[in-house]
C-alpha cells in the first residue's frame, strides 16, 4: 500500500533532550575519574560512531549474546504476549531495537499492542531505529525517548499494560548498587498489569567470556577505546591512545568482565573541562565498563530486594543466556521501606 495522506505515515515522537544529563555526566565523570580504579563512566562508549561500533560488535561471531537472545525471544514471544497482554512495548537501552521486533511482531499479533516506547542516550541512533520501526509496523504509535534509563524512567508514558523490555544484558554493565537502585525505580514504576522482560548474560567458562570481548578484529577495542576519543573532543582531555593498552577480563571474585585500559608507563592525563590532571602509573588500569554476568539464584534475589518477582526464566538451549520475566508482587517489600527488627518482631 502506498502511503498519501500524512495520517498514513508513521507516527514518532521524539522527547527529552538529555540538557540536564550532561551536568550530572560531568560531576560524575569527575568523581569516577578520581576513584580507585579510575574509570571513565560507560555513557562515553556511546556517542554516534560508538552506537555504530556496538552495533558491529552485535554481528561479531564470538559475541554470542544478541543470538543467544534472539533464540529465547523467538522461542518465548508468543508466550510473552499472551501472558503481558502488552497494549505499550517500552525499551530501555533500545540502540537499534533489533531484538525488539520478535517481541512487536508477537504482541501485534495478539493485537493489543497501541504504542512503541525505545529510550536511549544516543538521539541520532534513536531516531534513525524509532523510523524503522514506524515504517514496518505502521498500526503502532512510536514514542521515542532521548534519555537515560537510570534517571529518564519517569518520562514513560503512563496507563494501559505496559511491558518495560530491559535487553543484551545491558543490566550487565551496572555495578550492583546501581542495579539495586534501577530495580528499585521500575518496582516505583510498575503498576498492577503491567511487566518486565530482562536479557541477561550468565556465567561460564571464562575463555569463551574473554573471547567475547577480545575479537580478532578488534572491533570492541575500538568501540572501548572511542569513550577516550569522545572524552578528548567534549571534555579537552588529553588521552593518548598510544599510552594505553585495551584489557578485558574475567574477575571471577566479582563475576564480571573488567573492561578499559592499562596505561603503558606514566604519565598524566589533563581533562580541562573538568579542571583535573590525573597522574597514571605504569601499568595502572582504567575502568571503562563492567559487564557483569548472573547466576539465576543471585538475580531472582536482587530482584526480590527490590519488591519484584521473577515470575519466568528462560534459557537457550545451550544455557548461555537467560529471559526473566518480572512482575511487580502484590505487597511491595522493598528492603528500605522494611521495619527494623525489633519492631516487627515486637508486633508479632
Ligand atoms: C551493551 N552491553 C550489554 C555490552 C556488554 O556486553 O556488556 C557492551 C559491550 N562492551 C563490549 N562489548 C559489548
Amino acid at each position: 500500500m502506498s502511503r498519501t495522506s500524512t495520517e498514513e505515515r508513521p507516527r514518532v515522537d521524539v522527547v527529552g533532550t538529555r540538557a540536564d544529563g550532561r551536568a550530572a555526566l560531568y560531576e560524575a565523570t569527575f568523581r569516577s575519574l578520581q576513584a580507585e580504579p579510575k574509570e571513565l563512566p560507560a555513557v562515553w562508549l556511546y556517542d554516534e560512531r560508538g552506537s555504530r561500533l556496538y552495533e558491529e560488535i552485535t554481528r561479531l561471531p564470538a559475541y554470542y549474546l544478541p543470538r543467544r537472545e534472539s533464540e529465547v525471544l523467538r522461542a518465548r514471544a508468543q508466550e510473552i504476549a499472551r501472558r503481558t497482554k502488552a497494549t505499550t512495548l517500552a525499551e530501555l537501552g533500545a540502540g537499534s531495537a533489533n531484538n525488539t521486533r520478535v517481541l512487536l511482531d508477537a504482541l501485534g499479533a495478539a493485537g493489543a499492542l497501541e504504542r512503541f516506547v525505545p529510550l536511549d542516550v544516543s538521539g541520532k541512533t534513536l531516531q534513525a531505529s524509532a523510523e524503522t520501526i514506524a515504517a514496518a509496523y505502521p498500526r503502532i504509535a512510536v514514542q521515542a525517548i532521548v534519555g537515560d534509563f537510570e534517571h529518564d524512567l519517569g518520562l514513560l508514558p503512563r496507563g494501559g499494560r505496559r511491558l518495560i523490555a530491559f535487553l543484551g544484558s545491558t543490566i550487565g554493565n551496572l555495578y550492583p548498587d546501581q542495579r539495586a537502585r534501577l530495580l528499585g525505580a521500575l518496582a516505583d514504576e510498575l503498576s498492577p498489569g503491567d511487566s518486565l522482560l530482562i536479557g541477561i548474560d550468565l556465567v561460564k567458562d571464562s575463555a569463551r567470556l574473554e573471547e567475547a570481548y577480545n575479537d580478532p578484529g578488534g572491533v570492541t577495542e575500538a568501540f572501548v577505546r572511542n569513550a577516550l576519543t569522545a572524552a578528548n573532543r567534549e571534555l579537552e582531555a588529553t588521552f593518548d591512545q598510544r599510552q594505553f593498552a585495551y584489557v578485558a577480563r574475567w574477575d571471577p571474585a566479582n563475576e564480571w568482565m573488567d573492561i578499559g585500559f592499562h596505561a603503558r608507563e606514566t604519565h598524566t592525563v589533563s581533562v580541562r573541562q573538568l579542571g583535573l590532571e590525573l597522574e597514571f602509573e605504569e601499568a595502572e588500569p582504567l575502568r571503562v565498563e563492567i559487564s557483569s554476568k548472573f547466576r539465576r539464584e543471585r538475580f531472582e534475589r536482587e530482584v526480590a530486594r527490590a519488591g519484584l518477582a521473577v515470575a519466568s526464566w528462560w534459557t537457550d538451549r545451550a544455557g548461555d543466556f537467560a529471559v526473566a520475566l518480572v512482575l511487580p508482587t502484590s505487597t511491595r517489600s522493598r528492603t528500605r521501606f522494611h521495619r527494623p527488627r525489633e519492631q516487627s518482631a515486637a508486633r508479632s
